[in-house]
């Protein structure tokens, strides 16, 4: 890094007032003495371009093909290096539009390319954080974000914990020191700066602070299970340490068998949607269970039955799909009443088979609460013979928790970061599934099916939910 360039950059900044002085409320809630707001670099064209050259020198983990900048404040600076370095961008949309095409990513991507996200400030991470969520939802690499100035108030660490390195310009201690040197400052006002940084180093991402949740292993709790398959899921889970079931949505049979091939020896469930499959052969099920045999992992069918209870008992035993031959679990909307139950378990406790009912969804403005998610406890309390656990979002928040341990809890809508898809989707990290919200089974989809090496994502995503399980004992 030159240092003559960067106290000269940082003097420009003072100039133009980037850099204020007073008290200012960010964005992660803290009040601050100083307030660094590089919108009006967009007025600057020479600084633009000084910031983008130095950024350029900064060194990355890995190769990066593509550059986002966070909206709005490092857009221009994305822009400028983009076209310095002959580099393509994509634009995150801070609203995804409802009509048209709903894009969160605007610009040509291949699933598997590595993004640099390219930043004006980083305080808590959180900003950077939100960009990488939809790009990681679209399968592509996120592992290094650069940055102008670090106020070194945690983003680094809150970063890092999900994955991705920040490379900073600048830190707000040198800012100051320059300032200080070049009398921009007084002492006090440093003083004041320096004392208000040492009492905020950690800034933690808004809405990740929760208390924690305390629970039993997973071996007291295959005691507990009244029913054999959720006795065997806890077993399976132990023996594999492995709390990662792989949502295989994908559009044919062949690609499915593919991908639980792949991700077998590190999953302790394979959840399936059977009817998006457009290959599907009566043999299906068959191929399936030999594959769930040999890496000893669950098959979960995600059919969300939702009807009476006499049409249910078809539906899961006939059709074309015969779920019930193949499929260890699955799971029913509680909309009906406890009838679904009752059909559903005619066919399955007879097989062995497990329930899961859905008390909570991840998408947004979901009716899955309150009420109905208690309402869900209840009917599974009344069959805890047959039923094992719920598809939750957050049961640390129920307000009538279930009586018994045995009941599990697996939970959508996750990936390394937090966000959201086009359609609804809402995303929680590993971590925070397990530890705040207190569930058990991380259920990862496209996170994993579009990653570049599937294999070693599911490894990833079971390490990172077995660790968080072990840290919530
Ligand atoms: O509330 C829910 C319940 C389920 S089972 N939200 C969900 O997303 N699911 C399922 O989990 C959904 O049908 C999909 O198969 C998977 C989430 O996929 P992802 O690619 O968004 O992780």
């Amino acid at each position: 890094m030159d240092a003559a360039a960067l106290e000269a950059l940082i003097l420009d900044l003072h100039a133009i007032e980037a850099v204020k002085l007073g008290s200012f409320v960010l964005k992660s809630g803290i009040t601050s003495p100083i307030y660094l707001d590089l919108r009006a670099l967009v007025s600057h064209p020479r600084l633009l371009a000084a910031i983008a050259a130095l950024l350029s020198s900064l060194p990355a983990t890995r190769p990066y093909a593509i550059l986002c900048g966070v909206p709005y404040t490092a857009l221009p600076i994305a822009s400028v290096l983009s076209v310095d370095r002959g580099l393509p961008m994509l634009m995150r949309r801070k609203e995804v539009k409802t009509h048209g095409t709903a894009k969160a990513i605007e610009g040509a991507f291949r699933a598997g390319d590595t993004v640099l996200i390219i930043e004006d400030l980083v305080t808590s991470g959180a900003s950077v954080l939100e960009t990488a969520a939809p790009l990681r939802a679209e399968g592509l690499v996120v592992a290094d974000a650069f940055v102008v100035v670090d106020r070194e108030q945690g983003g680094r660490e809150n970063l890092a914990a999900n994955g991705i390195t920040l490379h900073s310009l600048m830190t707000l201690t040198e800012v100051l020191a320059v300032l200080l040197k070049h009398g921009k400052v007084t002492e006090e006002k440093a003083a004041e700066v320096k004392q208000f940084l040492d009492a905020n180093r950690k800034v933690t991402v808004p809405g990740a602070a929760k208390p924690k949740v305390v629970r039993k292993g997973f071996p007291e709790r295959a005691a507990l299970a009244k029913n054999p398959m959720g006795k065997k899921l806890f077993e399976v889970m132990e023996a594999k340490q492995s709390n990662l079931c792989v949502s295989a949505d994908v559009g044919t049979a062949k690609e499915l068998l593919e991908l639980a091939e792949k991700v077998g020896s590190e999953i302790c469930m394979l959840k399936t949607h059977v009817d998006i499959l457009s290959d599907f052969t009566p043999d299906f099920g068959a191929k399936l269970r030999s594959i769930a045999e040999k890496h000893n992992f669950l098959i979960f069918e995600d059919r969300k039955f939702a009807d009476i209870g006499n049409t249910v008992t078809m539906q899961y035993e006939g059709g074309i799909f015969r779920i019930l031959e193949w499929a260890d679990i699955v799971n029913a909307h509680v909309i009906p009443g406890p009838g679904i139950v009752d059909g559903l378990k005619l066919k399955g406790l007879p097989k062995g088979r497990g329930l899961l009912l859905l008390a909570e969804m991840s998408s947004a403005g979901n009716l899955a609460q309150g009420d109905y998610t208690a309402a869900a406890v209840k009917i599974a309390e009344q069959h805890s013979d047959f039923v094992i656990g719920f598809i939750s979002v957050n049961p640390a928040s129920w307000s009538v928790a279930p009586s018994s341990p045995a009941f599990i809890h697996a939970t959508p809508g996750v990936q390394m970061v937090s966000g959201g898809d086009a359609l609804g989707q809402q995303y929680t990290t590993p971590y925070s599934v397990i530890n705040d919200r207190g569930s058990d089974i991380i259920i990862v989809g496209r996170g994993i099916i579009k990653a570049s090496d599937p294999e070693q994502t599911a490894r990833e995503y079971r390490v990172q939910g077995w660790q968080a399980y072990l840290s919530s004992l």
